[in-house]
């Protein structure tokens, strides 16, 4: 009893310590009840955002690099950084996130650790600095801004020596301070051998301590505590994906849960296997000592490869597989993280441009009109003090909420009149938490309801696609959920019949 309480206490906040022998529901029950922290809710909020992979492998044709490539051959003869974040605002991107330093060393701002950068090529005279474009044109354009820093680093000399870590925290320092506000900072968890042949032994933690300090808002992804690594870069999310998972068993976890609880500023190392097909269900759950929320982030390129390359001009992926895309990563709830690499002039290709923007042009006219608008709502099982109608205010901070204590609960949406939609899209108020386990969407047929659409997680968005119906009523029906369901929005959409997957 005291070690329960004790678990209690820790919940509404990012990660809880579950006492062993507690019930299957007991463990789900305090999962729900863990809270995103505010930097890693106002990063899910993006939902949508952009990665520039560009630097000395654009003009080497290459995507890890080489340690002989000379710094003279990066010369981007018409760089555009306003281009680059012209295209992503207008795709609907909210962040974009640079790449400052890839594998192969090269720093794409004229740092003063290393000759290997964007200072000893005829880029700008050798006075550019990319990292400061971008962030400038990110200020202008309103978007937010990130950066990808490789710890793996196939240049430097210092690589796989202790000296590697001091040299690698001021290259970060110099990132994370000199550019203003940073958002993101994303971590790779690639070791390779550096240019003696050696790995290095990377200081996560002190990584971590040092972007807190220096930009407490930003999350650090990927190879980091706040956000996860869907665990693929096919732009394809999990359908059951729950944003509090196991903080897994194993040591060097445990030593960082413990940081985590030390510092106080929620740094910890990412748990193991993030491949699997469901992480965060009753199953997985169960026997886990600490959960956490860490929520996924869906990264994919739009060509084949994560730089430019010529050979690649045709392979652009198309503005109904970005459109696919957008479904199975936000509508799973995920962020995408959508890569586009600038050319060898330094821009955005044509190709890439026009994807975007037809896949920009496809998603606004499905989610510009939300048939479910000026509806009626009946609910069900619902807490008699809760508005059903803050579920189409379109309001992300306003919710309704089932009983207290229910596991389910229902309500039916009465259009002004029949329609025809092909796509259902419903959010929890995840700010509270996540706690909806399966779901149906029903329309009228005779004198009973017929499934149209079924789901397992909402999260912060689920978007799911169906077969065309008409129908004036749809009945939305919670069927399991780890404590009262908390729902902030619903829509009704209708997409171009060709963009409804056929099996589902
Ligand atoms: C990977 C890297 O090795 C790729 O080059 C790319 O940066 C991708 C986003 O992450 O692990
Ligand atoms: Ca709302």
């Amino acid at each position: 009893m005291i070690a329960f309480s004790c678990a209690m206490a820790q919940t509404g906040s990012g990660i809880a310590i579950i006492p062993q022998h507690l019930s299957a529901d007991s463990v789900a029950k305090i999962a729900a009840r863990i809270r995103p922290s505010e930097r890693q809710a106002a990063w899910q909020e993006l939902e949508f955002t952009v990665f520039f992979h560009f630097g000395i492998n654009t003009f080497a044709d290459l995507e890890w690099g080489k340690k002989d490539v000379k710094a003279g051959l990066f010369n981007p003869t018409e760089l555009d950084a306003r281009q680059w974040i012209r295209t992503a605002k207008e795709a609907g991107a909210k962040l974009a996130v640079l790449v400052a330093k890839h594998h192969d060393g090269f720093c794409n701002w004229p740092s003063k650790y290393t000759d290997y950068s964007v200072k000893n090529t005829a880029w700008r005279d050798g006075k550019g600095d990319l990292v400061k474009e971008v962030s400038e044109a990110c200020k202008e354009y309103g978007l937010k801004f990130g950066v990808y820093v490789s710890p793996w680093d196939i240049h430097s000399i210092y690589y796989g020596s202790e000296q590697y870590n001091t040299y690698f925290e001021n290259l970060l320092t110099e990132v994370l301070t000199q550019y203003g506000e940073v958002d993101e900072v994303w971590f790779d968890g690639a070791c390779g051998e550096g240019p003696n042949g050696k790995k290095q032994v990377y200081d996560w933690i002190a990584y971590y301590n040092l972007v807190r300090k220096l930009q407490p808002k930003a999350v650090i992804a990927v190879m980091g505590p706040d956000v996860r690594w869907v665990g693929t870069e096919s732009g394809y999310g999990r359908e059951t994906e729950w944003s509090v998972v196991p903080l897994s068993l194993s040591s060097p976890e445990n030593i960082a849960a413990g940081s985590q609880q030390d510092a106080g500023n929620g740094v910890f190392l990412p748990p193991g296997d993030m491949m699997k097909e469901d992480l965060g269900s009753r199953d997985k759950i169960k026997d886990a000592s600490h959960l956490v929320w860490y929520p996924s982030e869906v990264d994919v390129s739009i060509r084949p490869g994560w730089f430019y390359h010529e050979h690649d001009d045709s392979l652009v992926k198309s503005p109904d597989k970005l459109v696919d895309i957008y479904f199975s990563s936000v509508g799973r709830n995920s962020v995408l993280l959508l890569n586009l690499p600038p050319d060898k002039r330094g821009l955005i290709h044509e190709n890439d441009v026009k994807s975007l923007r037809e896949m920009r042009a496809i998603l606004d006219s499905a989610f510009n009109s939300n048939l479910a608008t000026h509806a009626v709502i009946i609910p069900a099982n619902g807490n008699p003090k809760s508005n059903p109608l803050n579920m189409i205010d379109n309001k992300a901070g306003t919710y309704w909420t089932g009983k207290k204590g229910s596991r389910h609960a229902s309500f039916i949406v009465e259009l002004r009149q029949a329609a025809s939609f092909n796509c259902l899209g419903i959010s929890e108020y995840f700010r509270n938490g996540q706690r909806v386990e399966s779901f149906v969407a029903e329309v009228p047929e005779g004198k009973s309801w017929k499934v149209i659409a079924s789901g397992t997680t909402i999260g912060y968005k689920r978007l799911l696609r169906f077969p065309s119906v008409f129908s004036k009523l749809v009945r939305i029906r919670i069927t399991a959920s780890r404590d009262n369901p908390e729902i902030s929005e619903i829509g009704l959409y209708s997409l171009p019949e060709r963009l409804v997957p056929g099996d589902r």
